[in-house]
């Protein structure tokens, strides 16, 4: 599996000129070695080495398969490691890195180096069978949540103690929780007015009578992140929002039955959007409609508007339409899917309006 991978990736540095790819980034490094930390992987067409620093190092070497784990000295830099191990072997297509280790490897590699973050990306993309078990486990514990979630979702409970429960039984169910600048938490539970914001931040608030409530849960296993949302309506739901639900179910149906293979990524976006917008809400869907998933939480594809990608067989992406009304509620139905001819989400917990 890993041999396979570091082979799909020389050959994509190959059409760059390279012969050696390098990575400092732990999705990359988890890739290709199943080690995740610090390091830098160098893969090369003869063998796959490992550099790590003693902080890592007896971790990376009982988890590293198939590679050579070299470790710095104590009070080595491991930059000059990675130098020496690079220097004079060919051209190495490195993975993005920080811009002080990116100017000391410009200096010693001159022209024998490219900086290119779309290289792992482009082989990523395109998931292999592990990955595809690894996401559709993650879907089922997933699944779970959202079961535990309509158990425990009262009036009087607050968002904070939603999230808290629910993360925990994330963890006890093998689940790890990825990180994600854009938001301060993993998940997200937003309700009433709150959860008119697509990003809400967690809160004190208690849930109450009438509200639609947001659960976006984002959990990993075993490496790989499955990112879905379902919202949940408590007691007596106003008709307005009840039809914004409907719509935004139509729409996120419509988005999974677009998103097969061979079709550019800005079409998948059209038809959901021109479904919102025919219903007079287009100016309150203001994000994309999905995202790439794998070992990042967004990655490669993008479903939006002017995306000219073409979806490939086995991308793994986000449908996630949401509808927005500042002040008032906020709705957003999300699965993580495969593209394939027979397209089906990794989630099955129902999309049907839910009352508790
Ligand atoms: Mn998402």
């Amino acid at each position: 599996m890993f041999k396979k991978r570091r082979e799909s990736l020389l050959e994509a540095a190959r059409k760059n000129g390279c012969n050696i790819v390098a990575s400092a980034t732990p999705q990359n490094i988890f890739y290709t070695t199943g080690f995740w930390g610090d390091g830098t992987v160098i893969i090369k067409e003869d063998g796959t080495s490992l550099l790590t620093n003693p902080l890592e190092g007896e971790r990376a070497k009982k988890q590293a398969k198939d590679c050579d784990v070299i470790v710095s000295k104590i009070g080595k830099s491991l930059k000059d490691l990675v130098l020496e191990h690079i220097s004079s072997k060919g051209k190495v297509c490195f993975d993005d890195v920080k811009m002080s280790l990116q100017f000391s490897i410009k200096e010693a590699l001159k022209d024998n180096v490219i900086f290119d973050p779309n290289l792992f990306y482009s082989v990523r993309r395109i998931k292999d069978e592990e990955e595809i078990a690894n996401i559709a486990q993650a879907g089922r514990i997933a699944d779970k949540l959202y079961d535990y979630a309509s158990v425990i979702i009262k009036p009087g409970i607050r968002e904070r103690e939603l999230a808290a429960d629910l993360l925990a039984k994330a963890i006890k169910s093998g689940c790890d929780l990825p990180f994600y600048a854009s938001t301060q938490n993993p998940i997200i539970v937003a309700s009433g007015p709150n959860a008119s914001f697509p990003h809400a931040d967690l809160t004190d608030r208690r849930l109450s009578d009438g509200d639609f409530v947001t659960i976006d849960l984002v959990v990993r296993f075993n490496g790989y992140v499955i990112d879905t949302t379902r919202t949940f309506a408590l007691g007596r739901v106003c008709d307005e929002a009840k039809k914004v639900y409907e719509i935004v179910k139509s729409a996120q149906e419509i988005g999974i039955k677009t998103a097969k293979p061979d079709v550019v990524a800005e079409k998948v976006d059209k038809e959901v959007r021109d479904i919102i917008n025919a219903k007079g809400y287009g100016e309150f869907f203001v994000h994309g409609t999905g995202h790439g998933v794998g070992l990042d939480v967004h990655e490669p594809p993008s479903l939006r508007m002017n995306s000219k990608e073409v979806l490939q067989k086995n991308d793994v992406v986000t449908v996630e339409p949401g509808i927005y009304i500042p002040n008032k509620f906020g709705i957003r139905i999300e699965d993580t899917i495969i593209v394939s001819k027979g397209t089906e989400p990794f989630t099955k917990f129902p999309k049907e309006l839910l009352i508790l």
